[in-house]
């Protein structure tokens, strides 16, 4: 009897943590003039919506999750501006119970091996690099801890000081779980496809499939729509570690609210995630590119972020970004945009991939924005992980070859 009723507290102590979207609501608003951009605008300032896809192109769809008490005052804004909106997903708590369920219901993996029919927990992770380093000549190493005190893993693959290093990484955002994903399928090739050999005689490659382990796992046990670290901080849990970077630090498109989710930290490198990384990355050599893997959205995007300015080898990162949305789009016609990420999504300062242009050494700097689930969830069903992550990694060849023919 006590212990039923122990087991009764606990499950509700354990559940009480559990987020759920009921009669949230994802609309799709298309702005096609500037004042429906400036609309759009003071809604992504306001922390409440939550914009699960974004730019600043009109005529282009923005993706926004709305809560139930805020619908009908976001609808009436909306018709008032005249702005052209559809209802994209009803009910998100439902479309999220139906991929918890296919991720339930998905084959069970051996321990040590991946496969790319659901998205793996951290320690199906940890496992596959684990059993890569005794069955390959690759490197598995931590780059330091988590917050909670996770492994930061990461493989490098290719070890010649000669060679030009390839620096890439997933899941800093967590609840992004493509981006993990299409790390994995990279290393997989890299390692275990022996027609691939080629790519690490001729590149280092250093991949840290899951830089914020806390966040991820939590976006599978508590709240799926979780972004930031699992810091603890006065009133709120968390930074959003691609605001913490210590290049331009605080600038635009950041927020001092510690509940908010693009949170830059109480200082820069405030959180163990990204103070490991970026200790981590200066300790290479010859880094010559870098891709924060994201979604969602389809961009193919680069420096500067913290403002509207261009960078300097802006031919050469354009040219060669655009090489990377061919080769993706050659596989079965998924489109990228190429460009600024200022100019097509908005200023954000503190990403990592204006550290790595700016600090990390890695002229050549991208944040890829994969696709993303529409109406289906924030990433697309597990069946269709496939068809992204071999058509990314076609994108990656490109980029893989461009640094190789430099
Ligand atoms: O806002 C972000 O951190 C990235 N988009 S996401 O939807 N995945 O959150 C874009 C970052 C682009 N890079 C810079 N602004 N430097
Ligand atoms: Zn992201």
């Amino acid at each position: 009897m006590k212990g039923t009723a122990l087991f009764v507290i606990f499950l509700a102590v354990a559940s009480a943590d559990i987020f759920r979207y009921d009669g949230y609501k994802v609309y799709q608003v298309i702005p096609t003039n500037e004042i429906h951009a400036e609309v759009l605008k003071v809604f992504r300032e306001n922390e409440e919506y939550d914009f699960w896809s974004k730019t600043n192109i009109l005529g282009e769809s923005v993706n926004i999750m709305v809560k139930p008490a805020l619908q009908n005052s976001f609808v009436k804004i909306l018709e008032t501006n005249k702005i052209e909106y559809s209802i994209l997903i009803d009910d998100a708590e439902s479309v999220f119970q139906e991929e918890r369920l296919r991720q339930t219901r998905a084959p069970k993996i051996e321990k040590g091996k991946i496969s790319f029919d659901k998205y793996h927990r951290y320690e199906d992770i940890q496992a596959y690099l684990e059993r890569l380093q005794v069955d390959y000549p690759v490197k598995v190493g931590t780059i330091g801890k988590s917050y909670e005190g996770r492994e930061l893993s990461y493989i490098q693959i290719g070890d010649n000081p000669n060679n030009p290093t390839i620096v890439l990484d997933g899941a800093i955002h967590a609840r992004e779980w493509i981006a993990p994903a299409m790390a994995l399928y990279l290393i997989q090739q890299l390692v275990e496809n022996e027609e691939y050999a080629y790519l690490s005689e001729n590149a280092n490659w250093v991949i840290i499939p899951v830089l914020n382990p806390d966040g991820y796992e939590y976006t599978h046990t508590n709240n799926r729509m979780w972004r930031k670290t699992r810091s603890r901080g006065n009133t709120c849990y968390g930074v959003d570690a691609n605001r913490n970077f210590g290049y331009v630090w605080g600038g635009l498109g950041t927020s001092s609210n510690e509940c908010s989710d693009i949170y830059h930290g109480p200082y820069a490198h405030s959180e163990p995630e990204v103070a490991a990384f970026t200790d981590f990355v200066l300790g290479l050599n010859n880094v010559e590119l870098y891709i924060a893997l994201h979604s969602y959205g389809q961009w193919v995007i680069y420096p500067w972020g913290y403002d509207f300015i261009l960078p300097d080898n802006v031919d050469d990162i354009h040219y060669l970004g655009e090489r990377i949305a061919d080769a993706i789009k050659s596989v079965k016609g998924t489109s990228y945009t190429v460009g600024n990420s200022a100019i097509l999504l908005y200023p954000a300062a503190g990403c990592s991939d204006d550290w790595m242009k700016g600090a990390g050494g890695a002229d050549l700097s991208y944040t890829l924005e994969l696709p993303g689930g529409g109406s289906q969830g924030f990433d697309l069903p597990a069946s269709r992980i496939y068809d992204v992550v071999i058509e990314t990694f076609q994108g990656i060849l490109a980029a893989y070859e461009y640094i190789v023919e430099k």
